[in-house]
């Protein structure tokens, strides 16, 4: 793991701290790249009142210097707007609880209501708390916020190598886009998703997406969705099939799926690939008549791999489907305990989303910027863009005279 990083930091602290461990020297790095991506994980239909509060934006507190990376650890920092109002109860600090008015503010936060489908009651018991606010303030999908940070300064990094990575959401509830008719213009695709509230490409299935998020906001209920993520532009061979732990798809899904709202993930036809025959879901190799030795000489017929192949990349557009579950805080609140009274009562409410699907896909670009930069840079090593440059160009070179 060349590349590691580390997040830190409560949903309602003072602020969110990123440790990005790896980044060779040379990268041009500008707060900018890294705010863009935190302002798209804030949008989305059906996004709740936090997103009104913050305006993330990072501030480069180590390995930046003059617009560049110097190859030491990047740390980042983003304020939690909404501390101040949370001064006391979000305190590291040892507080007077003889005062009333304190004493009061903090028990105002207390909860002890678990909610289904979070981490509270597993949190609390695990780690032995009574006051869930000591689970939920890390549970929280608010340390998305600092995935994305991290996965934006990797895709600065992949910038470099002409790889991209793009998302956007195929499922809301009950309202989809036929994935067959999409193509796999993905640029495009993604495109047209930027344009969308709920980051669909298809703009009449984006209205049908809405009314879904409408209708659980109605009913005091939440939705999740389905989400394609893409890359392009990645070199055959990162990954290998020498050791489980390097298999690429297995170093994917695992990221992945460490996103909250995250439940299935899958590569290429995934799940799909159990109904048919072995003739249609293998990826059939040919010599491209119209070779030339800028480029590799063995095209697919098809991309049902999803680009991977053996645990390594085939340098085919790596295609990842997930499946996100509707928001655990529900309005309308579901049956629950209460772990200090010990009594069944209805779940905890705290201010929440309705769908986060749109906002998932940019968490998830992160995580697979993330995961192919790190095995990018195992592959080419290096400490500098330029010495890791001149490492992939003379790979490439190799690659074109197979
Ligand atoms: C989120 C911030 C949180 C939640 C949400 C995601 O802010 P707050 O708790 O102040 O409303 O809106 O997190 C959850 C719903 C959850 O269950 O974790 C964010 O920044 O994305």
């Amino acid at each position: 793991m060349p590349i590691r990083f580390l997040t830190a930091g409560e949903s309602h602290g003072p602020e969110l701290n990123i440790i990005v461990d790896g980044i060779p020297a040379e990268l041009d790095l500008v707060p900018e790249d890294i705010n863009k991506d935190l302002k798209r994980r804030q949008g989305g239909y059906g996004r709740g009142g936090r997103m009104k509060i913050e305006k993330d934006q990072v501030s480069f507190t180590g390995g930046v210097r003059l617009g560049k990376t110097i190859g030491g650890p990047i740390s980042l920092k983003i304020t939690n707007n909404d501390f101040k109002n949370w001064e006391i109860p979000m305190s590291s600090l040892t507080q007077d609880l003889s005062n009333v008015e304190i004493k009061e503010k903090i028990q105002s936060k207390f909860v002890s209501r678990v909610r289904p489908g979070h981490a509270d009651l597993s949190g609390a018991v695990k780690f032995g708390h009574d006051d869930i606010r000591n689970v939920l303030e890390r549970s929280s999908a608010r340390e998305t916020t600092s995935r994305v940070a991290a996965g934006a300064v990797c895709k600065a990094f992949l910038n470099k190598f002409n790889i991209n990575v793009f998302s956007y959401v195929l499922r809301i509830g009950q309202a989809s886009v036929d994935e067959k008719m999409l193509g796999n213009d993905y640029s495009n695709l993604f495109t047209k998703a930027e344009a969308s509230e709920v980051r669909c490409p298809d703009s009449v299935i984006s209205e049908k997406m809405k009314e879904v998020i409408n209708e659980a906001r109605a009913k005091g209920d939440t939705v999740g969705g389905l989400i394609q993520i893409v890359v392009t532009g990645v070199p055959i061979g990162l990954g290998s099939y020498t050791q489980w732990d390097k298999r690429l798809n297995g170093k994917i899904a695992g990221a992945l799926m460490s996103v909250h709202t995250v439940k299935s993930v899958e590569i290429g036809l995934g799940k799909l690939v159990s109904e048919n025959f072995g003739s249609s879901v293998h990826d059939q190799i040919y010599v491209d008549p119209e070779w030339r030795n800028d480029r590799f000489r063995y095209k697919r017929k098809t991309n049902n791999s999803g680009g991977i192949e053996g645990g390594m990349s085939t340098g085919e557009p790596i295609v990842c489907t997930v499946s996100t579950k509707p928001i655990p805080t529900l309005i309308k609140p579901l049956d629950s305990v209460d772990i200090k009274t010990k009594t069944n009562t209805p779940a905890h409410f705290e201010r929440s989303d309705i769908c986060v699907v749109p906002a998932a896909g940019v968490v998830l670009e992160a995580m697979l910027a993330y995961v192919i930069s790190d095995s990018l840079l195992e592959k080419f090593g290096g400490d500098s863009i330029g010495e890791i440059l001149d490492n992939y160009k003379r790979y490439l070179a190799k690659c074109y005279e197979r």
